[in-house]
């Protein structure tokens, strides 16, 4: 028999990662989706079997993390042995304005999938995955951060996951399900939202590079992350419900950059120096050296390129983090297989590449929309 797996946010990046790390494992991964009015499966189309296939190992259902009845109805249907959480309004900015829909989802979505299982009786069957999170830490109190560093939250997002990381916690303890938390610092890859900050990166400087933007605006360019790849993060998430018990672990690199240096990784794939010049919201980067290839005017050396603009600040900033992963490496082996370096590398390609086709399609006069946000 295949085992099931189910999966919350599979229209995500990591959903779609995780998507095809259990269907090369041999699972029968269902997904749910949210009804959107355009078609939201981008990152899943090369997976999608056809309804009217037998046998298929790729189901979709329509649900919402909002509405215990669709989530009943399906867990009730399938009968997963692995739940994989990973639903949420992820974007800590947009929490600040839109926090009572982000506790809607991420806090109470979470109750009610753990509700779900246990009216039904799956209690002793299916395991559950929760996608906790480094911003936890949020205004840390001990660096780097592991398992059993206090929590200290700085969004509605934060509060919303920590409520989720507890309710996970608590129905451990209560009904003994195995549940865990995957405590998941930042992970990125060409698959990554584009308003978030490494790929709003790539995706500009590509952009820049061929002369279809003319600048960047960010907002702290001081913050420091520790920044890993999603593709590696998938498969602990898949190995912390292969344990005897279940337990909640830090997956990080240990390796700690700030905002600034990323623009600086993603330029020199490009052949492209930055100059910092000014500090605060007067700080700006300007072209030092560029290469043969780069547009003539919007890289021209001397021009800026990067700007401030403090609408990209949050009311509470969480400054730095940096991840201990050593439970992770001792218990399930864990090593993430990509570097910094590599990682932007693989983005800045992945975002150079599609900036071409947008300037390919300019070039033969259709119009794209690109939106900065
Ligand atoms: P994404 O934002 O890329 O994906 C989120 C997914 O959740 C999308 O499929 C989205 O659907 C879905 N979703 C949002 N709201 C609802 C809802 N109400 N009901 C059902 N589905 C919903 O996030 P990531 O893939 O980057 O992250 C996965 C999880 O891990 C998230 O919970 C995130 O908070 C957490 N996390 C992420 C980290 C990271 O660095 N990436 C680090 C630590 C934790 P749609 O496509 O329709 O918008
Ligand atoms: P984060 O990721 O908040 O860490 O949450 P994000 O990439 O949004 O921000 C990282 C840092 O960069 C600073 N920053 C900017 N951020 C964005 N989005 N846009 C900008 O223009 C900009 N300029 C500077 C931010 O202030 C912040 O300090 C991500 C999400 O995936 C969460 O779901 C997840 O839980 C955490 O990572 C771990």
């Amino acid at each position: 028999m295949k085992k099931k797996a189910l999966i919350t946010g599979i229209t995500g990046q990591d959903g779609a990662y995780l998507a095809e790390f259990l269907l090369d494992k041999g699972y029968e991964v269902h997904g749910i989706k949210r009804r959107a009015s355009l078609f939201n499966t981008d990152r899943i189309d090369h997976l999608y079997q056809d309804p009217h296939m037998e046998d298929r190992n790729f189901i979709l259902h329509h649900g919402d993390l909002t509405d215990s009845s669709s989530l009943i109805h399906i867990i009730g249907k399938i009968k997963p042995d692995e739940i994989y959480n990973l639903a949420a309004q992820s974007h800590v900015a947009v929490s600040f304005e839109e926090p009572e829909y982000t506790a809607n989802s991420d806090a109470l979505g979470t109750l009610r999938l753990l509700e779900a299982v246990r009216i039904l009786g799956l209690t002793e069957k299916t395991k559950f995955y929760q996608a906790s999170t480094s911003e936890l830490f949020g205004k840390v109190q001990e660096v780097p951060q592991t398992e059993k560093t206090p929590f200290y939250p700085r969004s509605p997002y934060a509060v919303a996951k920590m409520y989720a990381y507890w309710i996970v916690v608590n129905y451990r303890e209560a009904y003994n399900i195995y549940a865990c938390n995957g405590i998941l610092f930042n992970h990125e890859s060409p698959l990554r939202g584009e308003t978030f900050v490494t790929r709003k990166i790539t995706r500009a400087m590509a952009r820049i590079f061929l002369g279809l933007q003319d600048c960047l605006y960010l907002g702290n360019l001081d913050a420091k992350r520790d920044w890993g790849h999603a593709r590696d993060y998938v498969q602990m998430q898949w190995l912390m419900l292969q344990q005897d018990r279940p337990e909640d672990f830090v997956i990080a690199t240990g390796e700690q950059h700030s905002v600034r240096d990323f623009v600086n990784a993603a330029a020199a794939e490009l052949g492209v120096t930055i100059r910092w010049q000014g500090a605060g919201v007067d700080e700006v980067g300007i072209v030092e050296k560029t290469v043969e290839g780069a547009n003539d005017a919007t890289m021209m050396p001397g021009r800026t390129i990067v700007k401030i603009d403090p609408r990209y600040f949050r009311p509470t900033e969480v400054e730095s983090l940096l991840g201990d992963a050593s439970k992770a490496r001792e218990k399930l082996g864990w090593t993430p297989a990509t570097s910094f370096s590599e990682l932007v590398a693989e983005m800045m390609r992945y975002d150079l590449d599609e900036a071409r086709k947008d300037e390919l399609c300019r070039k033969e006069g259709f119009t794209i929309l690109n939106h900065h946000e």
